[in-house]
């Protein structure tokens, strides 16, 4: 059986090929600044978006057309895995990540839904050893079901709790049983809308509570290598998003002592949601030691909500990747494609098109970002406008051996303080020629 007959395995043509089912950018084997293309970027495939995501809009029903839908939803679960693997493969792409909620169907009941993970995982576990595709990272929904309706371990409900911690700890026995290297936390419903009811830091405990929980049952079942990534998003689906961005994400890490187990998984979306670049988030998380993992799309600045479209912004793509190089790379993390084809792309081989664009993007961005490292681009920049440190009373700051006294002093005998034009618009310009 195949789901995408028409289809051979993808391969890099070059950038005059005219095969739209060919890569132009994305030469996984080719090295950049020392390391094949495959190993900076560590692609990854959503499996939400590519293979449970039907289309709908508020407006109208999903338009997707997708062979592996049936009546039944054990069968379909089962299609899903074929179909996707057959995807991952032709594809070449070596990751996958899943919510539990995504491979296997609820049911009606906690133990129905996890005697059909157990079921849908063993396919999950045989296809990953048939292929060596390998699982980057999977997650607990927690907030399709109806009952995470006022949070999951945000919810004043402490059976909600109990049930999210259900989900949490078999999504952990399932990512040790699969190898997974991490597990993400997005907090969905962890955020409120009125504080009219709401006891935040009561709330905010109860998740700490639980990501210590995770920690430990980790350890305990001997999975204590898994690397833990909280996923910050400001909005939607909850009015106020305890996660809002990397830093107020990064503060409850620290308040709560967990940043030893936990790092974060960044969303180009996310970002722009927060009001801020892709760039400044991960900048953030690096500041900390702490970006952990990506996951690429981009959304659409006219429109306030997570379009979670396929990343095709060169320039958000470059100094994306070039913060990744400034990271030392991803590992165990990776660069996954939390993105879905727009409902005008129904087709199947749409997800192929989508797919490919996004990786030529990144490869574009990623040899532009190396450029930029190699030649020092933005480091002789800083260099140059951090000057004022590197001699003098400059120095004596940074080397901590002035005080209020001394710097009022030199203050009051200097009264020719001047500033140097940035010239960013000739900057920028530059900036163009390494990207395009
Ligand atoms: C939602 C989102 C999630 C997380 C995993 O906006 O990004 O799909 O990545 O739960
Ligand atoms: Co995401």
């Amino acid at each position: 059986m195949t789901y995408f007959p028409h289809i051979e395995k993808i391969k890099y043509e070059g950038k005059e090929s005219t095969n739209p089912f060919a890569f132009r950018h994305y030469n996984p084997e080719e090295e950049v600044l020392g390391k094949p293309m495959k190993d900076h970027m560590r692609f990854a495939i959503a499996y939400w978006h590519s293979f449970v995501n039907e289309g709908n809009d508020p407006f109208g029903k999903g338009v997707n057309q997708r062979t592996w839908l049936t009546e039944d939803p054990m069968e379909t679960a089962k299609n899903r895995v074929e179909a996707a693997f057959e995807f991952f493969e032709k594809l070449g792409v070596e990751y996958f990540c899943f919510h539990d909620m995504d491979v296997a169907p609820f049911g009606n009941s906690l133990a129905e839904f996890f005697a059909n993970l157990d079921e849908i995982v063993d396919l999950i576990e045989q296809k990953m050893q048939e292929t060596g595709i390998k699982l980057l990272w999977n997650t607990a929904d927690r907030h399709t079901n109806p009952i995470y309706v006022n949070g999951a371990a945000s919810s004043n409900n402490a059976d909600v709790y109990a049930v999210s911690a259900a989900q949490v700890k078999k999504g952990i026995d399932i990512s040790k049983r699969l190898g997974g290297k991490n597990f993400v936390f997005w907090g969905g419903r962890e955020g409120y809308e009125t504080l009219l009811n709401t006891d935040m830091p009561f709330e905010e405990e109860n998740i700490a509570r639980l990501y210590k929980m995770a920690i430990d049952y980790s350890n305990e079942i001997g999975h204590g290598e898994l690397t833990f990534l909280l996923e910050p998003k400001p909005k939607e689906p909850m009015k106020h998003q305890y996660d809002f961005d990397a830093a107020t994400s990064m503060a409850f890490l620290q308040k709560y002592g967990l940043t030893d187990r936990f790092k974060l998984n960044l969303e180009a979306n996310h970002a722009t949601l927060a009001g801020h670049t892709f760039e400044h988030e991960m900048a953030v998380a690096r500041s900390y030691n702490a970006l952990g993992s990506l996951d690429a799309n981009q959304g659409d600045m006219l429109l306030g909500w997570d379009t979670d479209e396929f990343p095709t912004d060169l320039y958000t793509v470059t100094l994306a990747m070039y913060e990744v190089l400034e990271n030392g790379g991803l590992e165990p993390g990776g660069i996954n494609f939390d993105a879905k084809v727009r409902r005008t792309s129904f087709e199947m081989d749409d997800l192929f098109l989508a797919h490919i664009a996004g990786m030529d993007t990144f490869a574009r961005g990623l040899k532009a970002a190396a450029r930029l490292k190699e030649e020092r681009f933005f480091d002789q920049i800083k260099e140059e406008r951090y000057a004022s440190y590197q001699e003098g009373i400059g120095l004596e700051i940074i080397n901590d051996q002035t005080d209020l006294k001394k710097l009022s002093e030199y203050a009051l005998n200097h009264n020719d303080v001047e500033n140097k034009s940035s010239h960013i618009e000739y900057v920028k310009a530059k900036l163009n020629d390494y990207i395009y």
